[in-house]
């Protein structure tokens, strides 16, 4: 029976236009919502020791971003900086989904020693993780699920695309990128240009984009957050577009291996790269990815198809087989897992989550859905097949716990 397990991920862009959310002064609710240890507890007292650097403001940003990894603080010995000057101590259990309470086992508090409290995210200032600040900090690297024949067939397959390579290069050089597309001649296109900075943090650097780029692109902070979940050996970018999410995969992966069926795209895509210094880092096919998967041989694929352009937000839901533009998403999927064991498949916000559950039981697949918030706003859901993690252990168990109902069925 395949794991099924819902998540959410909230992430912050600093170098979008769209101001970061107010830093809330927590300390109003320090004193009406102390933190939910025991029933019994007395009122909070300060410790000696006072806490050290970073400053308050820095502190709450650098807290509340911390937490929004809450995948990797499970385990991690923690530090609580309270309110007055309180400190507590313990481990990290699990957060829960909302990001609004951290389970904290063995909690060392001024008043004694709790074996499982939950503390309010809210009550804490800052909180230092494994002794040290640690935020949007990579995912332990996934061990690498390959045999000798999947070894063999990825060895091939570089050989194959560098042989592709030396001759292109010999031949004709890649083709030039065309000139830039200005999205403030569409007024619906407009908040493309106003988030462009979101999209790329080094747009002001060069970056090139299409009008069908400026509406697919993965917005950074999410696209190295997806980086990071998919951080591998060999990883295929099966529909590149400009590049958003290949330029991402070249910073975690070792090989990326961009496909676009639109050659002037995928030449933006790899100008976009050179921007970024990662250009030599990408494989860069042209051709039909549904045609080029049985030659594929990677450890994960990712796919950000089509979805039928932006109107894809005007339907209640969305269905991966109808409104992919042509593309049948159930077909993608399955040539994706042909290829690799993993797959990470990018999705509208409004996807039908019971039907692309339904997918991974008849394939008998674990999968994981994930609402990709940026800036407090959804953005996208990311459904990750395959992506087995080791043994659970007993502060996943309550993590999944925490993270809410599983998907229907
Ligand atoms: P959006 O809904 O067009 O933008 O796309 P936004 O800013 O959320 O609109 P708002 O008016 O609701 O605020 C949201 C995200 O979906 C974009 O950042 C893209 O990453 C992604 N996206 C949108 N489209 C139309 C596509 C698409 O066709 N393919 C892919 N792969 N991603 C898309
Ligand atoms: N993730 C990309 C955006 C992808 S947009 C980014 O961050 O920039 C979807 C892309 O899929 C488009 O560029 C489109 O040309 C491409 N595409 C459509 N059908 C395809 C197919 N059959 N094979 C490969 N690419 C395809």
């Amino acid at each position: 029976m395949p794991r099924h397990v819902s998540t959410s991920v909230r992430l912050e862009d600093a170098a979008g236009l769209r101001p970061l959310r107010p830093k809330k002064k927590a300390a109003s609710k320090a004193t009406d919502a102390p933190p939910e240890i025991p029933a019994d507890a007395p009122p909070e007292s300060s410790s000696s020791a006072p806490p050290a650097a970073p400053p308050p403001a820095d502190a709450f940003e650098r807290r509340r971003r911390a937490l929004s990894f809450w995948r990797d603080a499970a385990g991690c010995s923690a530090k609580l900086h309270m309110h007055e000057s309180t400190h507590c101590s313990g481990t990290v259990a699990a957060v829960d989904a909302e990001q609004t309470s951290i389970h904290i086992r063995d909690l060392a508090t001024p008043m004694g020693t709790y074996p499982l409290a939950t503390v309010r995210a809210s009550d804490v200032l800052w909180l230092e993780l494994d002794g040290a600040w640690r935020v949007s900090e990579p995912l332990p690297p996934r061990p690498p699920r390959e045999d000798a024949a999947l070894a063999d067939a990825k060895r091939a397959l570089a050989r194959q695309f560098e042989a592709l390579e030396t001759a292109s290069s010999s031949a004709d050089a890649p083709p030039s990128a065309p000139p830039s597309w200005d999205p403030r001649q569409e007024a619906a296109m407009e908040k493309y240009w106003v988030q462009r900075l979101m999209l790329f943090s080094r747009f002001g650097d060069g970056v090139r984009m299409d009008r069908e780029g400026w509406f697919s692109v993965t917005p950074e902070v999410l696209a190295a957050h997806i980086a990071e979940r998919c951080r591998c050996d060999v990883v295929v970018d099966a529909f590149a577009g400009v590049g958003g999410n290949a330029i991402q995969f070249a910073f975690t992966c070792e090989r990326v291996i961009a496909i676009d069926l639109d050659a002037d795209r995928l030449a933006l895509a790899r100008h976009n790269a050179q921007v970024y210094g990662v250009a030599d880092r990408i494989e860069f096919v042209h051709g039909d990815f549904l045609a080029l998967a049985p030659r594929l041989r990677a450890d994960v694929v990712f796919l950000s198809p089509p979805w039928g352009g932006p109107e894809y937000a005007d339907a209640d839901a969305f269905d991966i087989d109808t409104m992919m533009g042509g593309l049948d998403g159930t077909a993608v999927l399955h040539a994706a897992l042909a290829a690799a064991p993993n797959a990470a498949y990018y999705l509208p916000r409004n996807v039908r989550r019971g039907q692309v559950a339904a997918r991974a039981r008849a394939v008998d697949c674990p999968l994981e859905l994930e609402r990709c918030f940026l800036n407090g706003h959804e953005k996208a859901v990311m459904a990750y097949f395959g992506f087995e993690e080791g043994e659970e252990e007993e502060g996943e168990e309550l993590a999944d716990a925490a993270r809410g109902p599983r998907p229907p069925g």
